[in-house]
């Protein structure tokens, strides 16, 4: 395998030739059908659809339900993810324009979004068919820079989708162009490599264009040809690229929607973007990206890591590792490996991380020694080296994410856990129990083979006949 990985073919060539494609039978049904499966499999392989309810395109969901499998996409080590996407998003590499790429080897001008994507609905209350996996690319109306960020787009006509704008990159684009009266043009690229996805989710200042991070990752400038109806460009190897605008003054209803915290986002009037014409590759693919599956978590979970340990770090020199668990969502619980220097220091970090996104709800600091990628490790330290009369630290009515529903409308509490050896403890005390050599075991060396098992089993059930050590019978 060539690395990094730069086409969506390429990472699904890499996922089958580590037997981690699954391929459905042909003909799975768009409604929930093609989720089931993908969410079946969700950790363990990507799934590819054919005929998805006979429509001549087949889809694919899962292209990354795994850390390590990012690593691989990266060409680094799992443990090296973080140092990686941090050192792009540092290091971005400006994107190079070519007169012609696959992502417009065939173009549609009368745009009836149904026939031309085989749009899945995933989770059972959402409201219909989603695009889940869209990058949603616009230029700063002022500037002309470009940003880059997936954005939920429920089809509400042949030729329109409601859009989740949370008040971030595009929004800011979108309200300067609103204010002139003007629809903001911007293209949506499906079908993409698994590092121009998680570059979309690099946490960056406005301004900074994420293809740029892309190309830093591929470690080559990025590809880009210009959309046929506006100024946007796109990537040269997308399988699809819908060209249109966010239209000024137009709102519609959009959602629910099965969200990362395992619930629905909910209905309400939002943006509406009219699509001008859809570009593809020869032969394309469907990306889609289930609700609140491992894909979705990741995607958001890494660049958020990479930004809070830059930030803690800023502060915190003895801040080794961050990690936004599984069970937080990849949201809302970070565990902090600390190399703690100052007796109080972890509860400063606990203060840090709170500003570092206001998303973290709870934040437990540990020692050096605990794996911060183990949940049961993170416990383990609680369970021994916390005591919330002394560890403690409880914010009330901070803001949260208004996704989590226990918050009154993003309204919470944050909980930071303080769950370092105190330095002054005696050494012995919070000395971690070692079995010596086991660690160092070569069991291939150590273990005897199935010959001896049987052996075994003879000699445990048969009567006693000859003793071993002599005795006295009763
Ligand atoms: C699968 C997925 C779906 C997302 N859906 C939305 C969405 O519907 N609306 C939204 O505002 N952000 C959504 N996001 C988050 C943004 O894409 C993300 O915050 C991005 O970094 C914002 O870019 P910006 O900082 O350039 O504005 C989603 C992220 C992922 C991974
Ligand atoms: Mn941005």
């Amino acid at each position: 395998m060539t690395q990094p990985i730069t086409t969506l073919r390429a990472w699904l060539d890499h996922l089958a030739d580590k037997g981690r494609l699954a391929v459905a039978r042909p003909g799975a049904a768009l409604r929930f059908e093609v989720a089931a499966l993908a969410k079946r499999l969700d950790g363990t392989r990507a799934t590819l659809f054919p005929s998805p309810d006979q429509h001549p395109v087949p889809v694919v969901s899962g292209l990354i339900s795994d850390r390590g499998w990012m690593a691989e996409a990266m060409g680094v080590t799992p443990d090296r993810v973080i140092a990686r996407f941090q050192h792009a998003a540092q290091n971005p590499v400006p994107w190079r324009e070519v007169a012609r790429g696959p992502a417009q080897d065939v173009v549609h001008r009368d745009v009836d979004l149904k026939r031309l994507l085989p749009m899945p609905t995933h989770n059972e209350h959402d409201h219909g068919p989603y695009v889940t996996a869209g990058l949603l690319i616009a230029r700063n109306p002022k500037t002309g820079v470009q940003n880059v960020s997936i954005h939920r787009l429920q089809l509400i006509e042949p030729n329109r989708f409601g859009v989740l704008l949370l008040p971030r990159h595009t929004m800011s684009f979108f309200q300067m162009a609103e204010e002139s009266g003007q629809d903001l043009p911007m293209a949506i690229v499906i079908g993409v490599d698994p590092l121009t996805l998680l570059a979309s989710q690099a946490i960056l200042s406005l301004d900074a264009d994420e293809l740029e991070v892309a190309g830093a990752l591929h470690g080559a400038p990025l590809d880009v040809v210009k959309c046929k109806t506006n100024e946007i460009r796109v990537p040269a190897q997308a399988e699809f690229v819908l060209e249109g605008r966010i239209l000024a003054k137009a709102r519609e209803p959009e959602g629910p929607f099965g969200e990362f915290p395992q619930y629905y986002g909910e209905r309400a009037h939002r943006h509406v973007v009219e699509i001008d014409a859809v570009t593809h590759r020869n032969n394309p693919v469907f990306h889609t990206i289930v609700g609140g599956g491992l894909e979705h978590l990741l995607l958001g979970g890494i660049p958020r890591e990479a930004t809070l340990l830059a930030h803690l770090q800023r502060s915190f020199p003895g801040v080794v590792d961050v990690h936004l668990s599984r069970g937080g969502v990849c949201r809302y619980h970070l565990y902090v490996k600390l190399r703690k220097r100052s007796e109080g220091e972890a509860k400063n970090v606990i203060l840090g991380a709170f500003a570092g996104h206001y998303d973290i709800k709870h934040v437990v600091v540990v020692d050096e020694d605990v794996d911060i990628h183990d949940p049961g490790e993170v416990e383990w330290a609680v369970a021994t080296r916390f005591q919330a009369d002394r560890d403690l630290v409880v914010i009330p009515h901070a803001q949260g994410s208004k996704l989590d529903p226990s918050t009154r409308d993003g309204l919470g509490a944050k909980m930071g856990l303080d769950a370092t050896v105190p330095l002054d403890a005696p050494e012995f005390k919070f000395t971690r129990i070692r079995v010596p050599g086991e660690r160092e075991l070569d069991l291939g060396a150590v273990l005897d083979d199935d010959a001896a098992l049987a052996n075994w089993r003879t000699r445990l059930s048969a009567r006693p006949g000859e003793q071993p050590l002599e005795g006295e019978r009763s």
